[in-house]
Parts: C-alpha cells; sequence; structure tokens
C-alpha cells in the first residue's frame, strides 16, 4: 500500500475531494498554509493500493489548476530572496504529491 500526501489549491479544493469520493478513494482533507506565501490550502491524505496511485494521481492533475502569484513585499524580505523587496511572481501548483510506501495498515 501507499500514503499519498496532496497539497492542493484551496480554491481545488472541493473538487478534487469531491471527484476523489466519486471514484470510491478514502481520503482525508487537512487545511494547512503554504509556508511560504502563507496562503491557505488544502492537503490530502490518502491510502491506497498500490495499483490505485496512478488512478489518484491522475484525479487530482486533472481537477487541480497552475496559478501565479505575486509576493507580497514581507514574503519576500521574510525569506531575504535576493536582498531585494521587489515584488515577484510565483506558480503554485497544480498540485504538489508525496507518495510513500506504508508498513502497516489497520482500521481498528
Ligand atoms: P508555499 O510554501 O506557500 O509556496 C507557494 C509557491 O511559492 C510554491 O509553489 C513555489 O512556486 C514558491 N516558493 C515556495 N518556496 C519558495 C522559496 N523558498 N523561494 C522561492 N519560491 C518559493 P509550489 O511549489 O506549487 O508549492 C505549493 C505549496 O505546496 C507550498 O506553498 C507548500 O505548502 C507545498 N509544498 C511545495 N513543495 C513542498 C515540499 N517540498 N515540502 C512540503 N510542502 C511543499
Amino acid at each position: 500500500m501507499k500514503l499519498i500526501f496532496a497539497i492542493v489549491n484551496n480554491d481545488d479544493g472541493a473538487i478534487v475531494s469531491a471527484q476523489l469520493i466519486k471514484q470510491g478513494i478514502h481520503v482525508t482533507k487537512m487545511a494547512s498554509t503554504g509556508g511560504f506565501l502563507k496562503k491557505g490550502n488544502h492537503t490530502f491524505i490518502t491510502a491506497v493500493e498500490d495499483d490505485e496511485v496512478e488512478k489518484v494521481i491522475e484525479i487530482i492533475k486533472n481537477y487541480s489548476k497552475k496559478r501565479t502569484y505575486s509576493a507580497p513585499a514581507d514574503v519576500i524580505s521574510a525569506a531575504s530572496l535576493g536582498g531585494s523587496v521587489t515584488p515577484i511572481q510565483v506558480t503554485i501548483g497544480g498540485a504538489t504529491v508525496f507518495v510513500a510506501n506504508i508498513e502497516r495498515f489497520e482500521r481498528i
């Protein structure tokens, strides 16, 4: 079995969740915050059989859009990016996905 973590934009959270459920995928959705932009996002956790991983990633890919934001001066200043406080454009997503092996899975 595999454990999938997927960080999805706030605006795509509801549709991604709905589509996963529709396809019979058990999922937990957590409210999370990006460390860099400090904007809200959703982190999905799902444990699936190995042969379901690609299906889950495909659903997330299909419903997560790429977005461009202007990182505000305080964010850039806090990150000390190039010693400048000029706003920079950052592209978020579609989604950031991690897949890990599960050693043991139990529903008790
Ligand atoms: P944030 O940390 O708020 O990052 C938002 C976007 O800002 C990132 O988009 C990336 O384009 C840019 N960015 C992040 N850190 C940066 C830095 N140190 N310098 C310059 N630009 C930076 P994505 O890469 O699509 O990431 C979207 C969200 O996914 C992130 O929100 C974070 O919550 C999560 N994430 C991305 N990579 C991760 C990782 N390796 N580990 C854990 N979470 C991650």
